[in-house]
């Protein structure tokens, strides 16, 4: 298609959305109106610019398109199947799941609403992969950082996750100086793929694993945050300190517009050449739908009570309890 036809259709489209009042902030230079037409005696009616003055850099033209957030739950659960022949049951449908069901359709492709709520949900995804864990949470629990053997930043880490399974010699010596050392409990805290998770979980579970740890009488090691982190780190922290069990909380890989979930990994003196066959998740930590943070740092407590037991985690521990 030549360029001509797409100014076209995008003038076209531009004045269509000012009519319908969608459009707000063109400010438009006598120079817009088409040449061919007389300027206009008094209140013109808008002129959609020509498509090379809509690009803000190349000229002062700022356009402003309002539209409600998709990622509200009002619009993301919204039926828009046009006609259902049993909208009650539709609306129960919908309400009955966090899947995207009942989304309707233009022709054989997504309707608008469900495509800017699938670019919202990817921005919420790339916002928690992308972004640290607010140092003002960490400062909260008093968490000092230690970083993995990433240094070229999270566009490695996503690259490198073996990099991310390597504590650095710095956070070794880091660790060597400031936390206790063989403590039953060692509670380590991973931004892992969603700095979110953390954030949305941390004020509830950790409390909660403070106590059950002081309530079954044992000892909880110095706890601290690690940057840039991979379940695999949990042998290096073996090493480092030799606890009898590490609980690592991390982000887990977020879904689509669901970055809040968080896992805890643990193991029994984990060390160098350990897998996840030694190990135990207890995954899916979120309030609202997945298992509450509260009633998880419970449950944590008490698989790490059973793994001292049975001195054993992941596949030997199924084995031996
Ligand atoms: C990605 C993923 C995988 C990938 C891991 C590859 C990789 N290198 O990232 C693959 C496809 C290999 C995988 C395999 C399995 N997975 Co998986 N996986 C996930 C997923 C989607 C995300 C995990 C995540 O974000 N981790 C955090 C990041 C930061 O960790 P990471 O260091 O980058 O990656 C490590 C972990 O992901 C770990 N891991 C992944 N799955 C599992 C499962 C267990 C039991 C353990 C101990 C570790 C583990 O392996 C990676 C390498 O060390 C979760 C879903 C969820 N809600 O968490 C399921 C999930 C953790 N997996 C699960 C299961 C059951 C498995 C398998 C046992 C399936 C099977 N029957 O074979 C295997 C075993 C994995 C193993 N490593 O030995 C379950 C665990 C349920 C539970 N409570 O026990 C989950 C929660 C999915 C589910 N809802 O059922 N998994």
């Amino acid at each position: 298609m030549d360029d001509s036809k797409l100014n076209e259709i995008v003038e076209s489209v531009v004045r269509q959305l000012i009519a319908a009042g969608a459009v707000s902030g063109i400010q438009q230079p006598a120079a817009v109106v088409p040449a061919n037409q007389p300027a206009p005696a008094a209140a013109p009616a808008p002129v959609a610019p020509p498509i090379s003055n809509l690009q803000p850099s190349t000229s002062n033209i700022a356009l402003t398109i309002d539209l409600p957030d998709p990622t509200t739950d009002d619009l993301r659960y919204k039926a828009r199947v046009k006609n259902p022949s049993d909208p009650a049951a539709l609306s129960e449908l919908i309400n009955s799941t966090t899947a995207r069901i009942g989304v309707g359709r233009a022709g054989p492709r997504y309707n608008t609403a469900s495509l800017l709520l699938f670019q919202g949900d990817h921005a919420i995804t790339q916002d928690a992969l992308y972004r640290d864990i607010d140092q003002k949470l960490l400062d909260e629990f008093g968490l000092f950082t230690v970083q993995t053997n990433i240094t070229g930043g999270k566009e490695q880490f996503l690259l490198r996750p073996d990099l991310g399974r390597q504590l650095s010699d710095e956070a070794k010596r880091t660790l060597a100086e400031k936390c206790v050392k063989k403590p039953n409990i060692q509670l380590v805290i991973g931004d892992g793929l969603s700095a979110a998770a953390i954030e949305a979980n941390l004020r509830q579970i950790f409390p909660v694993i403070k106590q059950g740890v002081q309530a079954a009488g044992l000892t909880l090691g110095t706890p601290f945050h690690i940057k840039y982190c991979r379940v695999g780190v949990m042998n290096d922290i073996g090493d480092a300190i030799q606890p009898d069990v590490v609980l690592l909380l991390i982000g887990e890989r977020p879904g689509l517009g669901r970055a809040e979930s968080m896992s805890v990994y643990m193991g029994y003196q984990p060390k160098s050449g350990d897998t996840d066959a030694d190990r135990d998740v207890v995954c899916n930590i979120f309030e609202n739908g997945g298992t509450n943070p509260l009633e998880a740092g419970a449950f944590v407590v008490q698989i790490a009570q059973k793994m001292r037991q049975h001195q054993a985690s992941g596949v030997k521990l199924k084995l031996a309890a």
